[in-house]
């Protein structure tokens, strides 16, 4: 049975960074305390997306983190990552189910009751739910209130993280959501010192839990 942890998951955005530097911040990231890991990219062609999350998931398996690869199903398939990340405009979930099998992870966005109800019935693990905050980061997403995602938490029995431009300074609107987790890019990604801002969000996280 898959067992999986969404305290601290990151997701990585690797634009703008050289490859060995992307890298680092990832191993320097699991150091620090991230609990589930996705690799982010929207602008790569499937053999470098491929190539990329070879070398991250040789680095995940140090960690024992598992590596969710966002929106493709064949590239989480060519390096058997742990799982996927499956938006409202991706493959359907139940279909990802049927291809990828009952062990692997698969999570979904959802910014709605209704949607995420729908994920959980079609077999996700786990939702993603925001944008709580403006983000920087590149994405096409509206914000979703802090009720919605409180809503959301009621309404189905599986973990759900929080997304979108959420940092250690203002994750107090999460207390007592009944989130299992957050979602970062940019705080990591950006961070100056991507260990100590892993385990600084972890421990605020677990702090307002
Ligand atoms: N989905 C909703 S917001 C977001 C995604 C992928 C990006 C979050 O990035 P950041 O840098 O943590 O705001
Ligand atoms: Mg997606």
């Amino acid at each position: 049975m898959k067992k999986f942890d969404t305290t601290l998951y990151f997701i990585t955005d690797s634009t703008g960074f050289s490859e060995e530097k992307f890298l680092y911040i990832v191993e320097q990231a699991l150091k620090g305390g991230v609990t589930l890991l996705q690799l982010r990219e929207k602008n790569k062609t499937t053999r470098e997306y491929i190539s990329l999350a070879e070398k991250v998931h040789n680095i995940t398996q140090r960690y024992n983190v598992p590596l969710i690869i966002d929106d493709r199903i064949d590239v989480a398939m060519a390096i058997d990552a742990e799982g996927v990340h499956l938006g409202q405009s991706d493959m359907p979930v139940n279909i990802a189910r049927r291809i990828l099998g009952k062990e692997k992870i698969i999570g979904a966005t959802a910014k709605t009751v209704p949607q995420a109800l729908e994920a959980y019935k079609n077999g996700a693990d786990n939702l993603g739910v925001g944008a709580i905050y403006p983000t920087t980061t590149k994405v096409k997403t509206v914000l979703t209130s802090v009720d919605t995602l409180k809503d959301i938490v009621k309404s189905v029995p599986i973990p759900v993280n929080a997304i979108g431009g959420l940092n250690k300074e203002n994750m107090d609107v999460l207390e007592n959501s009944g989130i299992s987790g957050v979602c970062v890019v940019s705080a990591i990604m950006k961070a100056d010192n991507p260990c100590k801002a892993a385990e600084e969000i972890k421990e605020k996280f677990l702090r307002i839990k």
